[in-house]
Parts: structure tokens; sequence; C-alpha cells
């Protein structure tokens, strides 16, 4: 499986699932089942610096690029898609944002202590009025003086109810709107009015935690701008970008522990006489799980590398997650129909996993979006121009 990989990569692998089976695995059920964030694990993954895998030494990362990050999500994908989770919204969009668009003091002060896991981050775009139309979003920051003064709500926000630090997308001309008009404030959970609203009883990812944030009259110090003034929803969507690969990876770990499964309780299950590997129906189910899953490991690491050597991969992004979400569903339903009613037992991780892998198709831009934004790319590359 690791045949393109460098040794390096093959190292870091074979140690994150080291990790993902001892410390993530055996907590998977647990934080289902309580509803609540591993927050014995955080530390954990802090000490063993898995919380800044893609970032650069220099700023407090592990300097393995989107490969190594990917290596990680598919390795935590397999064995708990609420730590991926987790996870993906720290580094992949709450920390991207401040490393494709801050400044270098920016860096140094915030994005140094989040690639360390001395502190947490989230990603706050989604309002009741904006998720998909990301454009459309009303929270309003105000230039006085030397700072901004921020008043909205965001929801559905992944880490919101614990993130130390948030990357906030706002208007700052409503004229503007998209292009020009929005701009990204880092914010501190510490700055007056700034509060942690409803969280979110969700169907799956339960041991990940979703929150609504309240901004109100929060004042950000201009200082802490994200990149430009009204650059904001480029820097937002260049993070979406990144998080959209990585999530095709965690999808990928979890349609790999689906098919694993499947073949494990296919060949021990007797029916009609003999194991369930003998029959046909379960032969073609396991046979195209296989195919989809190494078609998905070709087109995410390929991602992973257009990110690395600095080429365009928006359109790619789009495809790993859209197909990621949809594969990884597809494994764990197929999955499940292999184990029948056990499959369907609570005492199973297959519920489990039926229910997690759900989210993938809705969140980081629903799947629908994502074929627009291929869609897009595709007719972009032809010389046209078309609009959602
Ligand atoms: N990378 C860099 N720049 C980008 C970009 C990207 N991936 N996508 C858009 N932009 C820039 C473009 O430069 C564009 O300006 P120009 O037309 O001058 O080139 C500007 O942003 C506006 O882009 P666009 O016209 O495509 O914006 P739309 O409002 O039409 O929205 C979609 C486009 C639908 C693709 C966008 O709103 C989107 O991705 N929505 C989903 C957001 C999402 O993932 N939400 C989930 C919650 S966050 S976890």
């Amino acid at each position: 499986m690791d045949f393109s990989f460098p040794p390096e990569m093959v190292a870091f692998r074979r140690m994150v699932r080291e990790f993902a089976e001892e410390e993530v695995r055996p907590l998977a059920a647990t934080i289902d089942r309580e509803d609540r964030v591993p927050w014995e694990t955080i530390p954990k993954l802090r000490q063993a610096g898995l919380l800044g895998v893609p970032f650069p030494q220099k700023y407090g990362g592990a300097g393995l690029g989107e490969m190594g990050y990917c290596i990680l999500l598919e390795e935590m994908g397999r064995v708990c898609t609420s730590t991926a989770t987790f996870i993906g919204a720290h580094i992949g969009i709450g920390a991207m944002a401040i490393y494709l668009g801050g400044t270098e003091e920016q860096k140094q002060r915030y994005l140094v202590p989040l690639a360390r896991g001395e502190k947490l981050a989230a990603f706050a775009l989604t309002e009741p009025g904006a998720g998909s139309d990301a454009a459309a979003i009303r929270t309003r920051a105000v230039r006085d003086g030397d700072r901004y003064i921020l008043n909205g709500t965001k929801i559905y926000i992944t880490n919101g109810s614990f993130a130390d630090i948030i990357s906030v997308m706002a208007v700052t001309d409503p004229a503007l709107g998209a292009r020009g008009g929005v701009t990204a404030f880092i914010v501190e959970k510490e700055y007056p009015g700034y509060k942690v609203g409803t969280i979110e009883d969700k169907m799956g990812i339960r041991g990940s935690a979703t929150a609504e944030l309240i901004f109100d009259e929060v004042e950000v110090p201009a200082a802490n701008v994200l990149g430009q003034v009204g650059l904001g929803f480029v820097t937002f969507m260049q993070s979406l970008d990144v998080g959209r690969v990585t999530l095709g990876a965690a999808c990928l770990g979890g349609a790999e522990t689906a098919l694993e499964m499947a073949i494990r309780y296919a060949r021990v299950r007797e029916q009609f006489g003999r194991p369930l590997a003998h029959l046909q129906s379960v032969q073609f189910m396991v046979a195209e799980m296989a195919a989809e899953i190494e078609a998905l490991r070709s087109l995410v690491y390929r991602t992973a590398w257009l990110v690395d050597t600095k080429q365009p991969f928006t359109k790619e992004a789009g495809m790993c997650k859209l197909l990621g979400s949809e594969i990884a569903s597809r494994c764990v339903d197929r999955a499940m129909q292999i184990h029948g009613a056990l499959g369907y037992s609570r005492d199973f991780p297959l519920e489990r996993m039926l229910r997690d892998s759900r989210i993938a198709e809705l969140f980081e831009g629903t799947n629908e979006i994502q074929r627009i934004v291929i869609a897009t790319e595709l007719f972009r590359e032809a010389g046209v121009r078309i609009r959602p």
C-alpha cells in the first residue's frame, strides 16, 4: 500500500497507526455514548506532535505537509471519525486560515501555539442565513480606531465550545460582498462579548463538539485582521480547499475499516453451509468497496502532492470531498448489509460508523457545493465562467 510513499511518510504512518490503535480506538465508542470530546486524548495528541503536522517546523509544526496531514487523518478516520473531525477543524481549517492568510507576526503569535497543540482552533463561517452560500454571511465588523467591533452569530462550528482561537469571517463592506467586502479575523475566546451558545445534539460524530458562537460587540484589535482587509473570502475558501482534501483522507480511513470488517466477517459467518465469502452477492460488494477505496486513495494522495508542490488543486479537493464522503458512506452501508442484524446492534461499531459517516456529505461544503466547485473549475479551464 505504501509503495509510493517516501520512507519518512511510511515511518510517520506507522507511528500514527500505533497511536490511533492504542489511544483513539479504545475511546471511540465511549465518547459516542457519552456525547463528549475525547479530552484525555488531546494532551496525548499534543505530546506526540500530531496537532500541527502539515505546518513548517519554524511555526511549531512537524513539517510533513499535506501528505503527512492526509496520512494522519486517514489513520484517525480508520478508528474514530469524531477524533478525525476534531483534528480536521483544529489544523485543517482553523489554524490553516492563519497559516495561509496570516502575517509573520500573527503566525508567531497564534499559529505556533496552535501547531504545538498548546491552544486549540476553530473556523467560523456558517451562520443561520449562510453556509453553502458563504458570501451571504451577516456577521458585521465595523472599524473603530485601532480595532473592529464584531456582531453576529455563527452556527455548527466544530470545536466551537472550547476553541481558544477562532478564525472568523465577517463583512467589512456590504456593498462589495465576496469580492473585497469580507474580512477574516483572529478572535481569542477571552475577548469580552464572545460567547458560546447552544451545543448541537447530533446524530453522529457525537465525540466532536459543534457549537453556536455569539459575537456581541466583540472588540478585535485591527492587528488581528487575518491577511488583508477585504480578502477574507479568498483565505477562507483556500482553507476549505485544504480541509476538503484531508476530509477525503479521513473518509478513506473509514471506508478501509468497513472493508476490513466486511472481509473478516464474511470469512467466519456461515450461511447455506459455507462462509459468506463464497456467496457471489457478498463477493461483489467487497469487490466494489475495494475498487472505490483504491480509486479514492490515488485521488487523495495525488491531490496532496498537488498541494505540496504548490499546484492548483481546488477541483481535485472538491473531488476528494465528494467521492470520499460518498464512498465512505457506501462502504459502511455495505459492511452493515454483510453483517446483517449484528451490524445494526449498538454493541457493534458499524451503527456508530454509519451515523458518523453521513456528516461528511454535509459539512465543509455540501456535496452539491462540491459538484458546483468541480464544474466551475472545469468550465474555467474551458474558458467559460459559470455562476452557482
Ligand atoms: N480559492 C481561491 N479563491 C477563491 C476560491 C478558492 N477555492 N473560491 C472562490 N474564490 C475567490 C474567487 O477569486 C472569486 O473572485 P473572482 O470571481 O474575482 O475570481 C471570489 O472568491 C468569489 O468567488 P465566487 O464567485 O465563486 O463566490 P460565490 O459566492 O459564487 O460562492 C461557492 C462560491 C459556492 C463555491 C462558495 O460559496 C462555497 O465554497 N460555499 C461553500 C462554503 C462551505 O464550505 N461551507 C461549509 C461551512 S464552513 S466548514
